[in-house]
């Protein structure tokens, strides 16, 4: 590769691609597009390309690239105020946290940024009430937490990991985590059978980073009967696949069920600006007291002014429903392609958050190879987990936009079947 001095030969997007390499951490290990403008399901690069956006920012651009809805909300606010920080009220942290209670039906709501603190904050409530309402020991607190589960990545969310590329050199880990299989409600009964000290099960109703992976009928269901048999807090994180995702508003919603804390954030803002939640009812949210957990952003006017724009579009646009019916359409169509393709082993997925599954190792290169191949025919997608490919476009997706993208995801997969 040229060394970033020698810019003068470089289009643009391979110089953008030059001073990350340069100047950045290697912490990723992007696709090699460089985006610069995106609307609705769109996103263009540097050099004017167009492509239909299947990651949507993993999940969090659900309501489509620079919502007009949601930047005008931004900007207004942007114009009067942004942070004033919790030492002070503000006039939008109020009416954002009673949308937020009516709309997800709890008691009270705890604002945060990013979905990692959101899970943090369901953490320390656990314990908070483990010790002040359940009456465990102090420090002796358990959560337990589903294999191949993904929250985040500070410390106590890589505690909890199964994953070596999480997890590898960040040790020493915090204590208290218990991992059980995911999908598995004997090995949950035997968890909590065996020890009092847990104070609380977390887990996605998908999995998303471990490669869309549905659970059985009534999982849920039976998580939430459990919970409540044995007095542990079930803790939904719904970072991914919550707020229509799934086609419904929340994928517990599926399963008819209420955890006893809802974590939220991504497209709670509408992949404006970070912005993350933590639901529950007053046993467990007041078990916090003034000065015991917070952040200098948490509930900042400018993202509760985001937050009930975004939240506004996903109720108006019936992007739950549109989700449930697109899913529908994409899932048949890769069914039908399955027939004439022994690349594709499943389709699986709720809503609008899906994934095939290659017909290879997990090692190898296949995924990956395809979704440049469907990059280049104008279709972003990226595989999580080597063998698997995530689809997961903006709920906004219409019936055309779709049609385009499974004939992409047809021509490349036929022409190397
Ligand atoms: C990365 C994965 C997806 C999440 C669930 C909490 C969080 C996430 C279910 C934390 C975040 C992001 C993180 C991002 C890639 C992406 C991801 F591949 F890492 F696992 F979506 F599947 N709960 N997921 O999926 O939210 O703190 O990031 O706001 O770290 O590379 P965050």
């Amino acid at each position: 590769m040229a060394s970033y001095t020698d810019t003068i030969e470089m289009n643009a997007s391979q110089q953008a691609m030059e001073l990350e390499y340069r100047y950045g951490a290697h912490n990723y290990k992007p696709m090699p597009v460089v985006l610069e403008r995106g609307l609705g399901v769109h996103v263009w690069d540097v050099e004017g390309k167009q492509y239909l956006d299947f990651l949507s920012a993993y999940s969090a651009v659900s309501q489509g690239h620079c919502h007009p809805k949601i930047v005008d909300a931004l900007v207004a606010q942007a114009q009067k105020l942004t942070l004033t920080s919790r030492a002070f009220y503000n006039d939008k942290l109020g009416e954002c946290e009673q949308f937020l209670c009516e709309y997800f039906g709890f008691d009270k709501v705890l604002m945060m940024n990013s979905g990692v603190e959101g899970g943090e904050t369901a953490l320390k409530l656990t314990r908070k009430w483990a010790y002040k309402v359940k009456g465990i020991e102090p420090n002796k607190a358990k959560t337990v937490y589903a294999s191949g589960n993904f929250w985040g990545r500070t410390l106590a969310a890589i505690s909890a990991s199964t994953d070596p590329s999480s997890t590898n050199d960040y040790g020493p880990f915090l204590p208290g985590f218990e991992i059980i299989p995911f999908d598995d409600l004997e090995a949950l009964e035997n968890a909590f059978k065996s020890d009092p000290n847990i104070a609380g099960f977390m887990v996605e109703p998908i999995q998303g980073e471990a490669g869309v992976v549905v659970p059985k009928e009534g999982y849920l269901k039976g998580v939430r009967e459990l919970c409540t048999k044995y007095n542990v807090l079930f803790i939904a994180d719904e970072v991914q696949t919550g707020i229509g995702r799934t086609g419904k508003r929340l994928a517990c919603d599926w399963d008819n069920v209420k955890p006893d804390i809802l974590v939220l954030g991504k497209a709670l803002s509408g992949g404006v600006m970070p912005v993350s939640a933590a639901l529950a009812d007053d046993e467990v949210m007041l078990t916090i007291a003034p000065g015991e957990h917070g952040s200098t952003y948490g509930g900042n006017p400018l993202a509760c002014a985001v937050t009930v724009a975004a939240l506004q579009v996903v109720i108006d646009e019936n992007l739950a429903e549109n989700a449930e019916k697109m899913g529908q359409l994409f899932r048949s169509r890769i069914v039908d392609l399955q027939k004439q393709c022994s690349l594709i082993e499943v389709v699986r997925g709720k809503g609008l958050l899906n994934a095939i599954v290659i017909n290879d190792t997990e090692d190898s290169h296949t995924a990956m190879d395809l979704c440049y191949k469907m990059m280049e025919k104008g279709l972003l997608c990226k595989p999580t987990h080597g063998n698997k490919i995530r689809f997961a476009p903006p709920l906004v997706i219409n019936e055309k936009q779709m049609k385009q993208a499974c004939d992409i995801i047809e021509q490349v997969f036929l022409a190397n079947a």
